[in-house]
C-alpha cells in the first residue's frame, strides 16, 4: 500500500505536474492547506486581507470580475500589489474564472485587457464542459488548470450526473494533459488519493480543492452547502480547503484569528490523512 513509503518522496513521484508539486511544497513549508476565497467588495479590501493573512495561506482565490474598479489604473495597481503579496508571502493566486468555452474564445478571455488574467494568475478554474481542446490554451500560456469535477451547491449538475466526475478525469488522461492539470475542484476524490484512499498505487495524483467549508454555518440562502474542515479533509478527501465567508465574515479585526483557526485545523487534519 501507499502508507509504507515515505510520504514526501512518494508524493513527489506521483503528483501530476511541477505546478501541483510547487503548491504541495508551499503547503508543507507553510504548514497550511488553506486557500482563502477572497470574495471582497473592493480590491483594496482584498489587498488588505492578503497583507493580514498572507502568512497563513497556501493560495488565494480571486474573482477579478466581481471586484469594483473605478478605472483601468486601479486594475493595474491591483494586479501589481497582488503579485507582490503572492511573492512576499509565498502563496499561489487562483483566478476562479470558471472558463467554459471553446479554446479560441478561452484564449481571448485569458489574455484580454483590462484583466489580463494570464499575466498574474498562477492557476485558473475551468469547466470540463467544452472538452479537451480548450486545455491547449492554458498550456500555451503556462497556466495551471483546476478542473471542476463537482460543485458544493444544492442540485449542481456535475454532482447529479452519474458519470460527470469520471468523464472529467478521463478527459484529462485521454488527451494527455495531466501535466497542466494541477487538480480538481471537487467534493470527493477524483482518481488516486494522496492519502492512499481509493485509486491505484502508481497512478498520477491530482490535488483536490474543496470549497463549501465553514466552521460557523451549514449553508446560505442561495444554495451554498458547508461541511466542517475535518469533514472536508478526512471524509471528502480534500487536500486544499477553500474558505471565504467563514473567515471574511468574522470582520476585519478577527481575520487573522479566523484564518489561523482554519489553517491549524486544516493542517492537523491533513497531517492525519497523509500520516505526516
Ligand atoms: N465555489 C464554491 N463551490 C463550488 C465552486 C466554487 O463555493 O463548487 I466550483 C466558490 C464560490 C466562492 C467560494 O467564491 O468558492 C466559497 O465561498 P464561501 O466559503 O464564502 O461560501
Amino acid at each position: 500500500g501507499d502508507g509504507e513509503e515515505g510520504i514526501e518522496s512518494s508524493l513527489s513521484k506521483k503528483l501530476s505536474s511541477p505546478k501541483s508539486q510547487k503548491l504541495f511544497d508551499i503547503i508543507i513549508s507553510k504548514q497550511s492547506n488553506l486557500c482563502l476565497s477572497a470574495d471582497c467588495e473592493t480590491w483594496q479590501e482584498l489587498i488588505s486581507i492578503g497583507e493580514v493573512v498572507g502568512s497563513k495561506i497556501c493560495a488565494m482565490k480571486t474573482h477579478v470580475d466581481a471586484l469594483s474598479f473605478q478605472d483601468p489604473n486601479e486594475i493595474a495597481l491591483f494586479k501589481r500589489k497582488l503579485a507582490e503579496l503572492a511573492s512576499e508571502h509565498n502563496f499561489v493566486i487562483i483566478e476562479d474564472r470558471k472558463f467554459a468555452d471553446i479554446g479560441s474564445t478561452v484564449m481571448k478571455q485569458l489574455t484580454a485587457a483590462p484583466f489580463s488574467i494570464s499575466e498574474w494568475a498562477h492557476f485558473v478554474t475551468v469547466h470540463s464542459i467544452p472538452g479537451p481542446g480548450m486545455l491547449k490554451a492554458f498550456k500555451e500560456k503556462d497556466k495551471g488548470v483546476i478542473l471542476i469535477a463537482e460543485m458544493s451547491s444544492v442540485g449542481n449538475l456535475p454532482s447529479i450526473l452519474p458519470d460527470y466526475k469520471k468523464k472529467t478525469l478521463e478527459m484529462v488522461e485521454e488527451s494527455g494533459n495531466e501535466d497542466i492539470v494541477v487538480g480538481f475542484v471537487s467534493q470527493s476524490r477524483v482518481g488516486s488519493s494522496l492519502g492512499g484512499k481509493g485509486g491505484g498505487g502508481s497512478a498520477t495524483c491530482f490535488l483536490q480543492f474543496t470549497p463549501g467549508v465553514s466552521l460557523h454555518s451549514t449553508g446560505d440562502a442561495l444554495g451554498q452547502q458547508y461541511v466542517t474542515v475535518r469533514n472536508a479533509i478526512l471524509e471528502r478527501d480534500a487536500d486544499v480547503i477553500i474558505v471565504g465567508r467563514g473567515i471574511l465574515q468574522q470582520g476585519r479585526e478577527k481575520w487573522v484569528e479566523a484564518a489561523e483557526q482554519y489553517r491549524k485545523e486544516g493542517w492537523e487534519a491533513l497531517k492525519e490523512k497523509l500520516q505526516l
